[in-house]
């Protein structure tokens, strides 16, 4: 193991969330916060969502968007978008819980020593080491994906010495349950009640309701403890252990999300017997065998990848203090694989086969009000969350994508029929885990801006693509893939109109989340979009691509594919920039997060340097005005639009502007605040995770796959690009295990004699 690039450590505790480090194993999440004297777990379960399904119905969707698509074309944007606010939207999606938290106190006089804590991302194992006392106390902790618990030990090199008390707190309403040596808590999630038009009560009402059919998700969460030596017996709210050798703590949660259609309680699963059944089957396999299962499960997908760029004796240094030199100007060649990792660390930490897939955090939240409710945003963020799964090689953790987008395929064809009246399906901006597919907004004035948004069933079939792509599997491209992308394709066919030139477009349409200026007058809503006619333009393209894998030649798909020459195309502004909207309107805000334009650039591929030069040209220009400065994401998705312009400088830059930490403590700089917001600020919290701020993980992806971009393409002709976008600082190195679109996995080594690539 590279200590440099996979150890994240500290020399002191987390003092915030935000400093603690994450465990998981797809389904069970922990923040780790390792103090000496007080340890705090915060715990996940991937499943523990507010609400129940449920379908906005709305009646008179289908005539409002008729009537906002005929304003449109004849120019009355303003018009169309009061339309669409007014009476198109519907409610918001629910929320991600929190499940509550392990509090461990440790009994010892003196303070500690020799402090440490540590995540080895090469074997998924957090350690917390120090002395007391003249004693040298250890705590490992893992989450195991084998064995589906949560394990602790604790132990001190003197038999005896350890002594501590532990207690459980449910972050809801719930009720804990006590015995001498275990903890449970149990309850079901309340509903996120939400209403049309009150701007007062924007959040909504938490309700835990009465009745069966009002309550949300059932969950239990049980903490059990096993001595060696010593005793063990319920004080207050806890367990008090005293004059023990080592313990053993194990954790489980259930609950009994059902699927996506099924009522939690009406037709809940069970979830307190396998809770414990897998809790008892834990404690028999005792701690060594657990740790190795565990260690060996993480190892098979953690091994895959190794990327190596050289770095000196700054890489031994504790985490934040590399931080710190980093943004204080001072080279840390290692730091850029130890944060590289880290989001392949977070993919098998968060994402794992039959798991849900990951959210806004993740699976990792300390709230029952988090922030935009930790749902799935899918107008950029859940998408950038899977970004670099099948370049680092990790297909199995992309399953819960490829279901997620599956599910809401039905649910999203209610809503085509209901909303559209047009076959196929559709997705907006947000869904959650009951796959909502309607519009948010709420009739908010200003919202059509993130509401109205029909496009993320369209950018689903770049993922479902692309992982034929990576792995050419033609069953799945068949089995699941195919009868996807076809509902999608035929969605927005039913929906193309001719535009007055003869042109065809998706009318009318937004450009996450940004506005443009007419008549002093900022709007949302415009006849189409760039991007909206690039998802189009990707998800037909997507059809005659599968369709050729295939060898399905219908009506259908010839008749699609006829339709590409015909979908309008881009347009390049006064500046030479990539066009953003209809016309060269006004911009709101140049330096805007979103890039929605570029999407044909990344993650599409039909703009690239050297088939469309101009355009390639125009994404640059249009890159620069928007700058370098943004949230966290934002410039996750800079780093991959920088590589795919073969920029490797411009790139790092954004990733040395992500690297820059956010709440951190560096004497050599100003801290920044850690409020929602919206245009820049973003960066990196000491425990890596990404900063939008606040924390929201997709950056940390963003910028894993913009590594991986740098150093791998496949062109659409299926030439392998070896080092594309290499910074001019990264003069020798070698990483392996990349996979290429070809279905190769690709092993590159170069220095300044020469370059070395190895296909397997
Ligand atoms: C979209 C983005 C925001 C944020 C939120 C969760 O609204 O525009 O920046 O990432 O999702």
């Amino acid at each position: 193991m590279n200590r440099g690039t996979n150890l994240i450590w500290y020399r002191q505790g987390a003092l915030t969330w935000n400093e603690a480090l994450p465990l998981g194993n797809g389904r069970l999440g922990a923040m780790v916060y390792g103090g000496a004297k007080q340890e705090r777990l915060c715990l996940n379960e991937d499943t523990l969502w507010s609400g129940y399904p449920m379908f906005y119905d709305n009646p008179g969707a289908v005539e409002s968007y008729k009537r906002a698509r005929a304003l449109a074309l004849q120019g009355r944007n303003a018009e169309a978008q009061e339309e669409i606010e007014q009476r198109f939207e519907a409610l918001w999606s629910q929320a991600y819980m929190a499940m509550g938290d392990i509090s461990l106190t440790m009994e010892h006089a003196g303070e500690a020593q020799a402090y440490r804590r540590a995540l080895d991302m090469s074997t998924a194992l957090h350690t917390v080491e120090y002395e007391a006392d003249g004693v040298r106390f250890t705590r490992e902790a893992f989450v195991s994906a084998p064995d589906q618990v949560l394990v602790m030990r604790l132990s001190s090199d003197r038999a005896g010495a350890l002594s501590f008390c532990v207690s459980m707190t449910p972050a809801m309403d719930a009720k804990v349950s006590m015995g001498d040596e275990s903890i449970s808590i149990s309850g079901n999630c309340p509903t996120y009640v939400w209403h049309y038009g009150n701007p007062q009560e924007p959040r909504g009402k938490i309700e835990y309701g009465k009745e069966d059919a009002e309550k949300g998700m059932g969950y239990c969460a049980e903490l059990r403890l096993s001595l060696e030596g010593g005793t063990a017996r319920r004080q207050g709210g806890g367990i008090r252990v005293k004059g023990a050798d080592s313990a053993v703590l194990l954790f489980n949660a259930r609950t009994s999300f059902n699927g996506w259609q099924r009522h939690p309680v009406l037709e809940g699963k069970e979830y307190v017997a396998p809770c414990r059944r897998e809790l008892d089957a834990a404690a028999a396999k005792g701690y060594e065998a657990l740790k190795a299962a565990h260690v060996a499960d993480h190892r098979a997908l953690y091994d895959r990848v190794e990327l190596d760029l050289g770095g000196g004796e700054e890489k031994y240094l504790p985490t934040d203090e590399r931080l710190y030199r980093h943004e204080n100007g001072q080279s840390d060649l290692a730091l850029y694989a130890l944060y590289f990792n880290f989001g392949r660390y977070l993919t098998i930490a968060g994402s794992r086969e039959g798991t849900q897939a990951m959210n806004l955090q993740g699976i990792w939240n300390d709230s029952v009000t988090p922030p935009w409710n930790s749902n799935y945003t899918i107008n950029i963020n859940t998408e950038m969350n899977y970004w670099p799964t099948l370049m680092v090689n990790l297909p199995e953790c992309h399953e819960p994508l490829v279901r997620l987008i599956s599910e809401l395929s039905e649910s999203g064809a209610r809503t085509a029929q209901r909303y559209y009246g047009a076959p196929g399906f559709v997705a907006h901006h947000n869904t959650d885990i009951w796959r909502l597919s309607t519009p948010v907004g709420a009739h908010r004035p200003g919202s059509a801006v993130f509401a109205f948004w029909p496009m993320s069933s369209g950018w689903f079939m770049r993922h479902l693509w692309e992982q034929y792509e990576y792995l050419r599997d033609e069953a799945y491209l068949r089995g699941v893939a195919w009868p996807i992308i076809r509902e999608a394709a035929e969605f927005y066919r039913a929906l193309l109109v001719e535009d007055a030139d003869g042109t065809l477009i998706l009318a009318p349409s937004t450009s996450p989340e940004n506005e443009y200026v007419l008549n002093g007058k900022r709007l949302s809503v415009d006849k189409t979009t760039a991007m909206t006619q690039a998802i189009v333009r990707d998800v037909f393209e997507i059809l005659k691509s599968a369709g050729q894998a295939l060898g399905i030649e219908d009506d259908f798909v010839s008749e699609t594919a006829a339709l590409i020459p015909r979908l309008k195309p881009f347009g390049v502004g006064r500046e030479g920039e990539l066009l953003e909207w209809n016309e060269n309107y006004e911009e709101s805000d140049i330096h805007h997060r979103h890039i929605s334009h570029l999407y044909a650039l990344h993650p599409a591929r039909f703009i690239t340097p050297e088939e469309t030069p101009d355009l390639a040209e125009a994404c640059r220009v249009t890159l620069g005005r928007r700058g370098d400065e943004s949230t966290g994401w934002a410039m996750g998705w800079r780093i991959c639009q920088w590589a795919r312009l073969r920029d490797g400088d411009h790139a790092l830059k954004l990733i040395d502007n992500q690297l820059r930490t956010v709440e951190g403590r560096n004497p050599g700089r100003k801290g920044r605040g850690g409020d929602m917001n919206y245009s820049n600020g973003g960066g990196t919290y000491l425990n890596l995770f990404d900063a939008h701020p606040p924390f929201q993980i997709d950056g940390n992806f963003g910028a894993c796959a913009g590594i991986a971009e740098m150093l791998l393409q496949t062109a659409p002709d299926g030439t392998l690009l070896p080092l594309p976008a290499l910074p001019s600082s990264w003069k020798a190195g070698s990483v392996k295990g990349l996979r290429a679109r070809n279905g190769k996995i690709v092993d590159i080594r170069w220095d300044q004699r020469g370059v070395r690539v190895t296909e397997r």
